[in-house]
């Protein structure tokens, strides 16, 4: 497991923040049958979250900067430091009670990403890494698959919603290929846990389109720390600015990027 200040300090907030969604989500599957439905209980369930995080995340480490999906950025004192936050990743999933979503805490450093932890409280799986010292999933030692064929691959994707429509045709088009080719291919509905599964190899490779920075951020560590490879959708390393991601082993990935490049 890490042992470090910063792996300690990360994995306690995520806690903190999961322990509120948790309560949630027993609020969220009891309001299914109401009228008015969980949409504003969610809203708000989000809200609460990265709130926690912001306030242990600020204490703990005073000045690094912000970029959150409900409270956009906060310019710290300290320029070389910014969390990417993503309080609750698989929003759509949490209100219709399904208990596959994360709380997804990424360090930036200097430009590049050195840490990350996500944190399904459903299920309290901890997925963490920290450059240089592996990946981690409930404290044990994680690699991504060694298999080498995508016809025994299982893969993940995001099916783009209703509100992505200029993903559709693209992703129809992505998807009829990539049907031909790969053995299994799932919808798992969390950017974050998609890429968990791939960094503990129970995905052998992912890829998605229109994602955010918050997303995918701490999750492209804990692919590359355990042995995987990422690159957004032309193989270069824009994935944050692109908002793509194709994420496997070595193998898996470069087979995979081909066959989505082709389409
Ligand atoms: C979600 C991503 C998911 C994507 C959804 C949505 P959110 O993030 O994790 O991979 O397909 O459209 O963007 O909005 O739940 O934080």
């Amino acid at each position: 497991m890490i042992r470090s200040a910063l792996m300690n300090v990360m994995t306690t907030a995520a806690i903190k923040a999961g322990r509120g969604l948790k309560r949630d989500l027993g609020e969220v599957e009891n309001l299914q049958v109401s009228v008015k439905g969980p949409g504003d209980f969610v809203t708000a369930a989000d809200r609460r979250a990265e709130k926690t995080l912001f306030e242990e995340l600020s204490r703990a480490r005073p000045g690094y900067s912000f970029l959150m999906e409900e409270s956009g950025a906060v310019e710290g004192s300290d320029k070389t430091h910014t969390w990417h936050i993503d309080p609750l990743d698989g929003t759509a999933n949490f209100l219709h009670g399904i208990p596959i979503f994360a709380v997804s805490v990424a360090l930036e450093r200097e430009g590049q990403i050195v840490a990350g932890v996500v944190y399904n409280p459903a299920t309290d799986d901890m997925y963490v890494a920290e450059k240089g010292q592996g990946a981690f999933f409930n404290n044990r030692r994680m690699r991504v698959a060694a298999r080498r064929t995508l016809a025994e691959s299982m893969v993940a994707c995001g099916i783009p919603p209703l509100a992505g429509v200029a993903h559709h045709a693209r992703f129809q088009t992505e998807l009829a290929a990539a049907m031909a080719k790969i053995g299994n291919i799932r919808r798992l509905g969390a950017a974050a846990i998609d890429l968990a599964m791939v960094a503990s190899g129970r995905c052998d490779g992912y890829w998605e389109r229109g994602i955010k920075p918050w997303d995918i951020a701490a999750g492209i560590i804990l692919v590359r720390e355990a042995g995987g490879f990422v690159t957004d959708l032309s193989g270069g390393a824009d994935m944050l600015s692109k908002s793509e991601i194709c994420a496997g082993n070595e193998a898996i990935q470069r087979q995979l990027l081909d066959v989505l490049r082709k389409a």
